[in-house]
């Protein structure tokens, strides 16, 4: 039975991940900071399958404590999928908070290099793969998608990276990047405003965290000689726009 380990699923495109894999045949370790929501997602699933590890990913000392108490039939990890993440705020660069900015770089960025320093031996040692979760905020840049983009952005530069140092051992590395996609993500993005979030999604029919979980299962169940380098998925009802420009008043 081949075991992967999935950040944040809590929620979202990470819980999803946990239940498609698990149904699947796999066994998964389960982590996040809300230990009520992983402890419903391992009985739902079975605690033989699901491995809980309740830690906030930007503490290293917790995270190094979690990882060293996984039980052994579920340390022998076949793939290590990369979600967690969040965006703070929709603002304007000259109007945004630095703390904000620094939670998202911490989270998305310093933890997921982390956690990928801290697995790769066992990867490597079982030829395993990576699925990184980016997002098309890496690659297109939007107003107020300031410093997430570029943690995005980090996420795919450093998942084609990872590949160039991982070559010769059989280890994939993958990004996903998906566009609007309905999860908790735009909720946290504007501080809890539910109406904000629904107002997004309203119509557009958004990729649901089980596409997501779909994708993430084809790129791991390819056979072993294929590499998916990047993964870009968007609904049908989102597209790309034009650059902008600002015109001063004639004199
Ligand atoms: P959700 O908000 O639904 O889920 C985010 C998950 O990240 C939760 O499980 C949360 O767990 C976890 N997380 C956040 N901060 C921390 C932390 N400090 N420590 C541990 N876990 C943390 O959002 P999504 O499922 O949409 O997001 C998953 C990934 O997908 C993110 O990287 C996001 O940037 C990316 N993405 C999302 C898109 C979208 O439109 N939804 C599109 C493209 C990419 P908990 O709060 O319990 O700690
Ligand atoms: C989430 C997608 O377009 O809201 O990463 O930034 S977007």
């Amino acid at each position: 039975m081949k075991t992967l380990l999935v950040t944040g699923a809590t929620a979202g495109f990470g819980a999803a991940i946990v239940e498609r894999f698990v149904t699947g045949g796999w066994r998964a370790i389960a982590t996040g900071r809300r230990q009520d929501r992983l402890d419903a997602l391992a009985d739902r699933l079975g605690r033989d399958r699901v491995h809980t590890a309740c830690f906030d990913i930007r503490d290293a000392d917790a995270m190094a404590a979690a990882l060293d108490a996984v039980p052994a039939p579920f340390r022998d990890l076949d793939l290590l999928v990369n979600n967690a993440g969040l965006a703070l705020g929709t603002a304007p660069a000259q109007a945004c908070d630095l703390a904000q900015w620094r939670q998202m770089i911490d989270t998305n960025v310093t933890a997921l290099v982390t956690i990928t320093h801290r697995l790769l031996p066992v990867l490597i040692e079982r030829r395993g793969a990576i699925v990184n979760i980016g997002s098309i905020a890496g690659v297109y840049p939007y107003a107020g998608g300031n410093v997430y983009g570029a943690t995005k952005a980090f996420v795919e530069q450093f998942s084609l990276n990872l590949r160039s140092d991982l070559h010769g051992t059989g280890v994939r590395v993958s990004v996903i990047e998906p566009g609007l996609a309905e999860t908790e993500f735009t909720l946290v993005r504007n501080g809890g405003d539910q109406a904000a979030s629904n107002a997004l999604y309203a119509g557009a029919q958004p990729i649901t965290a089980a596409d997501v979980a779909e994708s993430t299962w084809w790129i791991a169940n390819l056979p072993p000689h294929l590499n998916i380098n990047r993964l870009e998925v968007m609904p049908v009802s989102q597209s790309l726009a034009g650059l902008q420009i600002h015109r001063e008043p004639a004199a």
